[in-house]
């Protein structure tokens, strides 16, 4: 039961999935304590809020709790209301924004294989594989430079969930693998990231 008037948002901002969801709320405006506990090193605690352990969680006021990004998101959409919604309600924008979304979603869990990949004992480690998820992280990356052709945000004039969440991304990456998105190969990825990363709502969630 959360006793506290506010929403709480349980997970560490390392997690480019609870820091996309830490963003979206201050962006929103939207005030929310923390529980900052590793999915990693406190996995009893965790699995009592989410059972099959993972962050991010958000417990709200009444005590329900969600689970998984993309719920959380979904319903701060809601609470935002449909004009400052970030992710378009219907329509081939919508489509255009699950698609960004899949792929950088897509690419923060290849990364997140990759850096497990690479933790294996050396016996156990499976070098192919390790290079297939560096790759494919590498390959979406570089499909989300391609999709910001001609445009300084993906889907609109200003910041929508697609812009938050592979800005996120790419700062994420760059932190665990520095090096593997070259930074000649996605100008505008760079640009959309310091663009993001210059905003309040970020500026006040680093990582940590
Ligand atoms: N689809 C989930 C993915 C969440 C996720 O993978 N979280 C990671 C931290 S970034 C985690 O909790 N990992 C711990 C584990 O898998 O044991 C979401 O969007 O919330």
């Amino acid at each position: 039961m959360n006793s506290a008037r506010n929403p709480i948002l349980i997970g560490r901002l390392l997690s480019p999935f609870v820091r996309r969801v830490a963003v979206t709320l201050a962006y929103f405006g939207i005030a929310f304590e923390r529980r900052i506990l590793s999915a990693v090193d406190h996995i009893s605690e965790v699995e009592r809020t989410n059972p099959i352990g993972r962050v991010p969680a958000l417990i709200l006021p009444d005590g329900e709790t969600l689970i998984d990004s993309a719920a959380i998101l979904d319903y701060l959409d809601g609470l935002a209301g449909a004009d400052r919604a970030l992710v378009p309600a219907t329509g081939p924008s919508r489509r255009r924004a699950l698609y960004l979304l899949a792929l950088s979603c897509g690419a923060i869990e290849r990364a997140m294989l990759a850096n497990a990949e690479r933790r294996r004992p050396q016996a156990l480690q499976m070098p192919e594989r390790l290079e297939r998820l560096l790759r494919q992280t590498r390959q979406g990356f570089e499909a989300l430079d391609r999709e910001l052709a001609g445009r300084d945000w993906y889907i609109a004039d200003h910041v929508m969930q697609p812009d938050i969440t592979t800005a996120v991304g790419v700062t994420f990456v760059r932190h665990i693998f520095p090096g593997l998105i070259d930074h000649n190969v996605v100008p505008r990825l760079d640009a959309v990231t310091a663009r993001c990363e210059a905003l309040p709502a970020f500026r006040s969630m680093q990582i940590d």
